[in-house]
């Protein structure tokens, strides 16, 4: 193989598209309201939908594109951009645009074919569209080729012409999704081609699948890039055709090209009666513009490798489990006669049936009855995660088991096509597969930074040994933070694009006091920019100078707000936070007796109010458990001291008390959180987190009138108006749906157990992250990873640059810089030291977590090696954001990851 198998995917997750998982007994109502034909159900009503037809992830770019629409009806520009793409990518001159497939052929058979002519070709699929028309597909594929099986047998091949003279040659690149063929033979067939006057017509849909397996397979081909490959094999053909919701990825679309100006005059002057005009062809502008960056982004080497990789990986799982099955570009081709031999007629069909049943996953029987009996499942191009794929497998598999419990269909309604048959059935006492992944799929991708060593090590020291300072294109794997950095989900969007901007009050801002006083339960809604303006503003509201505010642990900008308005922290979380080794369940819980002796000694008036935070975050994201929230309530209650949630993380709190308070198993996150708003009387938010937005914050108070008034008399100084805080209307309705999608019980209980399986490939190569696994992030103790150091030569520091160099990752200090100084000049040096990799919602997978892992733990091998840092630059407040460093010099290493002479 040219290229090693890909470990992670070449980009990050963009935007996502939620899925619904219907219950079985829902899906057997829809099977039954559907005649037992799936392609009667809806994308609502199904799991993964495992077609791969204009089903892909686009690239961010593409979607750009997507709002480029020219939309003249002659001359249009986004034609010009798809045809000088289409030259560039595919190598032909003259372009004839199509509204799809089935234009390009209506155009094709139009200009060169006639009814009752004999059309040989490699394709069997095509059928359906020539058979209706009259002209009859003559097999000339080689049967006897085991790799490439879309190879022509050149002998019947010429046969063929000579027995009846064809219209042309109809080839396809990667025959039926199943059988691609060598760029040699292709060539030879060409070669015959003109050796009879005869035009070779390729179908070009998927040439960058067959491009991979001439990579692989062909000799001599290996060291050829994919983009050379697939124009090479554009250009073997007189006419390519290409459909645009294949490999280019848009939803539609398709062109015909030649680099004969004769047959282009043919199809352009077709196109206006058939098609629309030869500057659009029947698409929109915008569709053009997909196709356009499609075309190019398809031969972008490090993706088509992942996504080939994943086909292999789909494809191997299902033949381990026994699974009969025929491969597929895009999938596995199940062999449905083998897998239900009891189903007759109607295999394919009674395994769609029983897949849904059992699992909610569709697959198609496509075309032509009487065909085949394959039903496919194709992998939605780019837009799975190998866990969910490999949980489709197993769903498959699960299915194979107890495959002689699956009945046979009775015909209901007959007809040439799939789609249109009725069945009925009874519904087998089938077992049901239950999905644990990812409830959404990817609907936009971003590419990520692919870095040397080399630039790696520049980028470090230009960032002054600072991963807050490092560009973010030089980072393959963003774990900084969780902050503003989530995936939006297409409904949010649709939201954002919908909401009507003004600075009075919104629609969008009512839907979002709507959705925080469902989700919370609070009277009073004030959003701001983000959470430290929330904070300012309830510092400044709530302390009056020299009272004290107990807190579980600090924040960095809380506490720095509470200062300025006068107040002073005192750190009242359970002793067990501050030790990383220890398995205590609910660090983040108050030690009720540390805030009875401030209240004995300064007296309850003394204290502002309690900042009780969820999930928190610097003793490693650990949660509060609901014995003590209520237990705190009532002390604080008893004594008139407030309660001021920072609630940044609290649905993450809320599902730990699901998952490890037994009593809440099986109440929802989203109930949970009500209960866990109760025993507050305000809180700050940090949208950028929970709500599953890149910016927002809020401002909440239970009851309080008085609270709610002065506070808005500061939104309207500091923020914004009053009625947006200072976000757009798009921003807050984003926002509303956020807050909407992050009490899904699906959703919190992947991203949090994503963090937990981190912890674990971590924990077991002994690599010391701090216990128990908390919520947004795993937490490395960087005391126990280089007790060689010195806590003021910033070991947590230096191994987040280390990690970086190491890996692409960029990883977070939070230790003894971040802490900061005392009032005397000396660093806090606090008990942890850690560095945070952190986790943004619904952007990474699995597969890019498990790299995150290997390097770390290539990094725990060598740890000795590793020196310490001393600080070039300190800024006087949150140092940590803009301080610069360099390496200790003397015994310690100069250069980033080399090896270190006398290291300590
Ligand atoms: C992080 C971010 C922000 C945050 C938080 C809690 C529990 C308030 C805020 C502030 C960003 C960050 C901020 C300061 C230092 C390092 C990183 N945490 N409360 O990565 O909210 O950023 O919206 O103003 O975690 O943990 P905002």
């Amino acid at each position: 193989m040219a290229t090693p198998v890909p470990v992670h995917e070449p980009h990050k997750v963009k935007t996502v598209r939620p899925i619904a998982f219907p219950g079985i007994e829902e899906r057997k109502r829809n099977l039954a309201a559907a005649h037992f034909n799936v392609f009667n159900l809806t994308p609502r009503q199904v799991a993964f939908d495992m077609v791969s037809y204009g089903c892909g992830a686009v690239t961010q770019e593409q979607l750009a594109g997507q709002l480029l629409g020219d939309e003249a009806y002659a001359g249009a520009r986004n034609f010009e951009t798809m045809n000088a793409q289409i030259t560039r990518v595919l190598g032909h001159t003259y372009v004839c645009p199509t509204h799809n497939t089935l234009g390009s052929v209506k155009i094709l058979l139009h200009a060169f074919a006639k009814s009752g002519q004999r059309l040989p070709s490699n394709a069997r699929a095509r059928i359906d569209l020539h058979a209706p028309r009259g002209i009859e597909l003559v097999d000339v594929r080689d049967h006897v080729e085991g790799v490439f099986t879309g190879n022509f047998d050149l002998v019947r091949l010429e046969a063929t012409i000579a027995a009846s003279r064809p219209p042309f040659i109809g080839a396809q690149a990667f025959a039926d999704g199943q059988h691609p063929l060598s760029l040699a033979n292709l060539r030879a067939v060409r070669e015959l081609a003109d050796r009879h006057g005869l035009r070779l017509v390729l179908d070009v849909s998927r040439v960058v699948e067959n491009a991979w397996y001439i990579q692989c397979y062909e000799p001599g081909l290996a060291d050829r890039t994919i983009a050379d490959l697939v124009k090479l094999i554009a250009k073997s053909a007189h006419v390519i055709m290409m459909d645009g919701a294949q490999d280019a990825r848009a939803n539609t679309g398709g062109f015909l090209a030649t680099d004969n100006p004769v047959d282009h005059e043919h199809f352009i002057n077709d196109i206006v009666v058939f098609e629309g005009l030869h500057t659009y062809g029947g698409m929109a502008g915008r569709t053009m513009e997909m196709i356009a960056r499609g075309l190019e982004l398809m031969c972008d080497e490090a993706s088509v490798q992942w996504a080939m990789a994943q086909t292999e990986r789909f494809t191997a799982r299902l033949r381990e489990g026994g699974v009969p099955l025929e491969r597929g570009c895009d999938g596995a081709y199940l062999q449905a006669d083998q897998f239900l031999p009891q189903a007759g007629a109607h295999a394919a069909h009674a395994l769609a049936c029983a897949l849904y049943q059992t699992s909610g996953v569709r697959a198609l029987v496509p075309g032509l009855v009487g065909r085949d009996q394959l039903l496919p499942l194709q992998i939605p191009r780019l837009a799975m995660t190998n866990r969910q794929l490999d949980q489709v497998a197993d769903a498959v598999i699960a299915l194979y088991m107890h495959r002689e419990q699956v009945p046979a269909l009775k015909l209901e309604r007959d007809s040439d096509w799939h789609d249109a048959l009725h069945f009925s059935s009874v519904f087998a006492d089938l077992a049901e597969y239950h999905f644990d992944c990812e409830p959404w799929l990817i609907h936009t991708l971003e590419p990520i930074a692919l870095t040397s060593r080399e630039q790696r090590e520049r980028a470090i020291r230009e960032a002054g040994w600072n991963t807050f300072l490092l560009r973010s294109a030089d980072v393959a794997i963003d774990l900084l933070t969780d902050s503003g950095t989530t995936a939006m989900s297409t409904v949010q969007w649709a939201a954002y694009d919908a909401a009507s901007p003004t600075p009075a009050t919104s629609n969008a801002y009512l839907d979002f006091v709507a959705a925080i006083c469902d989700t919370y339960g609070y009277d009073y809604v004030l959003p701001t920019h983000q959470g430290r303006a929330a904070e300012q503003i309830l510092s400044e509201v709530m302390i009056k100078p020299g009272q004290y505010v107990p807190g579980n642990m600090y924040f960095t900008t809380t506490k720095v707000h509470q200062e300025y308005a006068g107040g002073i922290f005192a750190d009242v979380i359970v002793d067990e936070a501050h030790d990383p080794t220890s398995n205590f369940r609910w660090k983040g819980n108050i030690d009720i007796a540390k805030v009875d002796a401030l209240v004995r000694e300064h007296g309850a008036d003394k204290i502002a109010y309690i900042s009780f935070e969820l999930s928190v975050n610097l003793a490693g994201g650990q949660p509060v458990s609901m014995d003590n929230l209520r237990e705190v309530y009532a002390y604080t209650r008893k004594h008139g001291i407030p309660v001021m949630f920072d609630a940044t993380r609290a649905v993450e709190n809320a599902y730990l008390i699901q998952k490890h308070d037994l009593r809440y198993r099986s109440t929802s996150v989203k109930d949970i959180l009500r209960e866990i708003m109760l025993y507050g009387d305000g809180a700050t938010v940090s949208g950028k987190k929970d709500f599953l937005i890149n910016i927002g914050g809020l401002l909440t108070y239970k009851d309080n009138a008085d609270w709610a008034r002065r506070s808005e008399a500061k939104l309207r100084i500091y923020e914004g108006g009053v009625r947006d805080g200072g976000l757009p209307a798009a921003d807050l309705a984003a926002m509303a749906q956020g807050v909407r999608e992050m009490v899904d019980d699906r959703y919190i209980r992947a991203r949090i157990e994503q963090s937990v399986r981190l912890a674990g490939w971590l924990r077991e190569a002994g690599v010391p992250v701090v216990e128990p696994t908390g919520t947004h992030a795993v937490f490395v103790d960087a005391r126990r990873f280089l007790p060689h150091l010195d806590q003021d030569e910033y070991p947590a520091q230096r191994l987040a640059s280390e990690i970086y160099v190491e890996t692409g990752v960029r990883p977070m200090e939070r230790g003894n810089v971040s802490s900061g100084r005392k009032a005397d000049g000396k660093n806090y040096r606090p008990a942890l030291e850690l560095v945070r990799l952190t986790l943004s919602r619904r952007v990474y997978t699995d597969d890019h977590l498990r790299a995150v892992a290997d390097g770390i733990i290539r990094l725990w091998q060598r740890r000795h090696e590793i020196g310490g840092l001393r600080f070039v630059y300190e800024p006087k407040d949150l140092r940590f954001f803009q301080g610069r460093f360099e390496p200790i010099p003397g015994g310690q290493q100069e250069q980033p990851g080399k090896r270190a002479s006398g290291a300590a």
